[in-house]
């Protein structure tokens, strides 16, 4: 890719926020716009190029917005339209970026389309969502199960058909096939659009080009024409950023959705380095340990694969997966050495980072003790689900504690005062009791912490063109415990080591690795020569850049 036609994007870091669980400015126990706006130095001083917000529109909150009732309408507990002008002007002025989140595969019950299609069967609305009859002998239309548990249809009473929602019942399906649907939603982004946005992530893209008469949820055979006609109407020529969320995409389909000359999107979120880790049957309810070689595999995968064109986003995590440094490092012994690992292997991959609020803390995941004090819908459902097939709570609660959505969705811990410093009310969902040690105001006045390690790569991807769009190259593939890649560009080549494991060792590089350079990152000592064997301690991650001759 010519540098000099690069899109921001290529060199941006996004930083996710999950505006519930971010920052309260109002004692209501809930995040808030007006509290974003407070922490926007923060954002700048880490260094991230853009925010993406998490749905911030008006909703019953029975998905924590993942369920609109209104597109064009902040929801009050988050503030009003001036409070996120007043965010876009702000982060503006500090040089970022506010991507929304687009949730049109489906909307809120509440949603004045949908009430008004339950009005009547000759609503001007019913086709803006996906009605069947019962099946001949009565019961659900066929048996396309919903994401969140059940089956994916709900009956309507008053007018006697079933509606169709992959995920809650109050989330029905928006029926993408209506071309007067379409151009409401298109309407409705370049509303957003001319407000000075600077992107959208899209969730659950893949499934808009549903055709459930045929059993099919995921890349329907009309998903890129709506992409590529949602292009044209809205962003195109528009100097945004645009990434799907797509469970469902393989490599392959990765380039239909961002290939350079597809005008669709930039980039996705592929899944595959985080289900890898999941139990083919029971799925992340039955948590199993993730396998290294088997992790570089994907990533390294996706690397080659998206090597000459689209693009891959970099992410551990999200509002809707555990904490990383839970999941991949090592909370209880090597808790700050491993958050530097997992950053570190990161970070100097090919793609967009995405840091999600908290991870730059080093944020763990919590160990609740009953579900009441879970909040997740998805959660809720399948604890129900779980109970009613006999499993034990305990074991669906150990489950969650390991793989749940609310692992994600603790307050952000910024100072060692109640609640985090979150709220000086009382929170929505508890704040991790770790706030005490881990938080944004200890980690601000540790020149080695967490943080400061996220600021120094994010400032490395501005300044080295080796780590935007270096060529990728794994080594000691079916090693179990390091992780080894290289990122060649012109006469720079970038070694990247990682010891993932809690155990030291000694790794044995082979002679073309064996170099000098300047360490450009590190989370024990300095690291500037390879020899034949370099014995590395706990979670140790070094890079080395070597230009010209080693
Ligand atoms: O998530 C898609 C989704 O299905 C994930 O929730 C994931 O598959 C699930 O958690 C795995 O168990 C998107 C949003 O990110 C999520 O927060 C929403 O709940 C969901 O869509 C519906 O909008
Ligand atoms: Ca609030």
């Amino acid at each position: 890719m010519n540098a000099a036609k690069s899109p921001w994007w290529h060199t941006a870091t996004i930083y996710q926020i999950y505006p519930r669980s971010f920052s309260d400015s109002n004692g209501d126990g809930i995040g808030d716009i007006p509290g974003i706006i407070n922490r926007l130095d923060y954002l700048a001083d880490l260094g991230i190029n853009a925010i993406w917000l998490s749905p911030i529109y008006k909703s019953p909150m029975d998905d924590n917005g993942y369920d609109i009732s209104d597109y064009q309408e902040v929801a009050a507990e988050y503030g009003t339209l001036e409070d996120f002008d007043y965010l876009v002007a702000e982060a503006n002025t500090r040089g970022i970026g506010i991507i929304l989140d687009l949730v049109v595969n489906h909307s809120s019950d509440e949603h004045p389309w949908f009430i008004d299609a339950c009005g009547s069967r000759d609503s001007k609305y019913r086709d803006f969502y996906t009605w069947r009859d019962p099946a001949p002998g009565g019961g659900v239309p066929n048996d396309i199960p919903s994401v969140f548990g059940g089956a994916a249809w709900s009956f309507h009473e008053p007018t006697g058909q079933y509606y169709f929602h992959q995920f809650t019942r109050r989330q029905p399906d928006l029926n993408w096939q209506n071309p007067e649907l379409r151009e409401s939603i298109y309407r409705m982004m370049n509303w957003w659009l001319d407000r000075g946005i600077a992107g959208f992530r899209m969730d659950v893209i893949d499934l808009i080009g549903k055709e459930p008469d045929r059993g099919i949820t995921a890349e329907g055979p009309h998903l890129h024409t709506y992409l590529q006609e949602m292009h044209a109407r809205t962003y195109g020529g528009r100097d945004i950023l645009t990434v799907g969320e797509t469970w469902s995409a393989t490599p392959n389909s990765a380039l239909l959705y961002s290939g350079r000359n597809r005008n669709e999107l930039s980039m996705i979120f592929q899944f595959e380095h985080v289900t890898q880790a999941w139990h083919p049957i029971h799925g992340k309810w039955q948590p199993m340990d993730f396998d290294l070689v088997a992790l570089k595999e994907v990533l390294g995968k996706w690397q080659l694969a998206l090597a000459e064109d689209g693009w891959n986003s970099l992410f551990w995590g999200n509002h809707d997966l555990p904490r990383a440094v839970s999941k991949y490092g090592d909370v209880s012994g090597y808790h700050k050495q491993s958050a530097k690992m997992l950053a570190t292997v990161l970070h100097l991959l090919k793609g967009t980072p995405y840091v999600y609020q908290g991870e730059e803390i080093g944020m763990t995941n919590v160990s609740f003790t009953s579900i009441e004090q879970f909040k997740d819908v998805e959660t809720l459902n399948m604890h129900r689900l779980h109970l009613e097939a006999g499993l034990s709570a305990n074991e669906f609660i150990a489950g969650a504690n390991v793989n749940g959505r609310d692992n994600a969705r603790t307050p952000m811990q910024w100072t060692q005062a109640e609640h985090g410093g979150f709220t000086t009310g009382s929170p929505w969902i508890e704040v991790n009791p770790n706030y005490r040690h881990i938080n944004v105001e200890a980690s601000l006045s540790d020149s080695q912490s967490i943080l400061a390690h996220y600021r120094h790569l994010i400032g490395l991807r501005n300044q080295h063109p080796v780590i935007v769009y270096g060529r990728y190259q794994s080594f000691l593939d079916q090693d179990p415990q390091f992780f080894v890649y290289t990122r060649t560009l012109n006469d720079q080549m970038l070694l990247v080591v990682a010891n993932f494991s809690n155990k030291p060792g000694m790794l044995e590089l082979p002679d073309e690795l064996q170099l000098q350079g300047e360490c450009i990152s590190y989370n024990y000592d300095p690291v500037d020569h390879i020899g034949p064997q370099t014995e590395l301690q706990p979670y140790e991650a070094f890079a080395v850049l070597c230009r010209g001759n080693k």
